[in-house]
């Protein structure tokens, strides 16, 4: 990889970057998270195509390799030696005795779809060196099998994806779980393993009660050799961003089918891009004018704002995209009010509203990258750059923080995690100061 050259953020991004990079991929942070994590994979690669466009392939790349033969991606990767420091690790998973599972041991839940996005990301920084090593070619097979699995497995009568797990949204303790988990039973008596808490403070971390609940449902998974198939099980909801990035995914596969001239399947990419984003509407929550989501076990949409219901700002021809930026500008997300920093992950007024745990308050950056992104594509430059010079601002100050306090900025969760450092090189690249 090319040293970091320029800026300091450029430079000690870089930095952060080559430390968490482990020969094939990048794990998100050398203590909290010593594997690879799948979206974590594409937002990396998203950064790292700037600094290596081969590198950031071989993110992409690895990942796919551990792909099952149902076509998930997993969300977890694990790296041998490790089991220790990361629970569930893969003794948890045991996933060699499942039939399909990866050559690989991995995690059998999934992660949000954004890969096939990130994919023709690192194509187009680099389209001669991506040709000649045939990356799309390889790639699109294997992306367009993780959609197909998607809609074979987790698609629903409404149209849209359902996540089976809190982790499978990527926002693990987000309002939007507290009234579906509520209603699974926790392990009683199970010891609850947090190696977690060696790295980051338990007041920035999801609580016990949350993790009890999450090794249940994860052991039923695993029990069930992870075919949803287990038509009792208790967690099933439909989540904004994870739809949201499906649809940018498909718009990507649509793209990447016109780069390798396979028309036909073009054509039918965009036309599913064009039914999510009908059937998304499904989630509006006109009262709180914002999308949530729904638990598919109660049937009840979930009424909380939440930067989830702000992603799909990323789907072109969304049909209430004024009432969302009307919310984002607002005094619950706050921005250019100066009083918020980047995008809280959560309703700033909220009674759900908490400064420091996880996804309850706190401001991350992969969604402001996302809202960042959004405000471009729509026009609003000022807005853009403005978020995404705080966004390296920030990233730099926090020492690439996991995520910050959103009213002061302080760094909490890990530092040096390597999605921080990625999309703050992204985003100097495309607001150089
Ligand atoms: C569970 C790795 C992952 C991110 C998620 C984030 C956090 C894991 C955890 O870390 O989740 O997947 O242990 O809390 O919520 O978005 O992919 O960075």
């Amino acid at each position: 990889m090319t040293a970091g050259v320029g800026s300091p953020l450029e430079r000690e991004a870089t930095r952060v970057l080559a430390e968490n990079w482990r020969g094939l991929y990048t794990v998100p942070a050398g203590g909290l998270y010593p594997h690879q994590w799948s979206w974590d994979s594409a937002f990396i690669a998203i950064g790292t195509r700037h600094l290596s466009p081969r590198r950031a392939q071989q993110e992409i790349e690895s990942l796919l390799g551990a792909q099952w033969a149902d076509g998930r991606l997993p969300q977890i990767v694990f790296t041998a030696g490790r089991d220790d420091d990361y629970s569930p690790g893969p003794s948890f998973w045991r996933s060699e005795r499942i039939p399909g599972s990866a050559p690989v041991p991995t995690a059998g839940l999934i992660q949000p779809p954004n890969h096939a996005w990130a994919a023709l990301l690192v194509h187009e920084a680099d389209p001669a060196e991506s040709r000649r090593r045939g990356f799309l070619e390889r790639a699109y097979p294997r992306l367009a099998a993780w959609h197909a699995y998607l809609r074979a497995r987790r698609t629903g009568a409404s149209g849209l994806v359902h996540v089976l797990h809190p982790w499978e949204s990527g926002m693990d303790n987000s309002p939007l779980w507290d009234a579906p988990l509520a209603a699974v039973v926790e392990n009683a008596g199970a010891d609850v393993p947090r190696p977690d808490l060696r790295h980051a403070h338990a007041s920035e971390r999801p609580s016990n009660a949350e993790y009890g609940r999450y090794l249940a449902l994860a052991a039923r998974y695993r029990d069930h050799d992870c075919d949803d198939t287990d038509e009792g099980f208790p967690f099933r909801v439909e989540d904004p961003a994870v739809s949201a990035l499906l649809v940018r995914s498909e718009l990507a596969l649509a793209e990447i089918a016109r780069e390798l001239g396979a028309h036909g399947e073009r054509g039918d990419h965009e036309d599913r891009a064009a039914r999510l984003t009908a059937s998304l509407e499904s989630l509006w929550h006109e009262a709180l004018g914002t999308y949530v989501a729904r638990d598919l076990v109660s049937g009840r949409l979930q009424p909380h704002r939440t930067v989830s219901g702000l992603v799909p700002l990323l789907v072109p021809g969304l049909a209430h995209a004024e009432q969302l930026l009307g919310l984002l500008r607002g005094e619950r997300f706050g921005l250019g009010l100066g009083r918020a920093v980047l995008v809280p992950s959560a309703d700033l007024t909220a009674d759900t509203f908490d400064v420091s745990r996880y996804w309850r308050g706190p401001s991350w950056f992969n969604t402001a990258w996302l809202i960042a992104r959004a405000l471009e594509e729509r026009g609003l430059a000022d807005e853009a750059r403005a978020l995404a010079r705080d966004a390296c601002r920030h990233a730099l100050s926090s020492d690439f923080a996991e995520y910050l306090h959103p009213h002061t900025g302080e760094p909490r969760g890990t530092r040096r995690f390597s999605w921080t450092a990625a999309l703050a090189l992204d985003l100097l690249r495309a607001h150089p100061a």
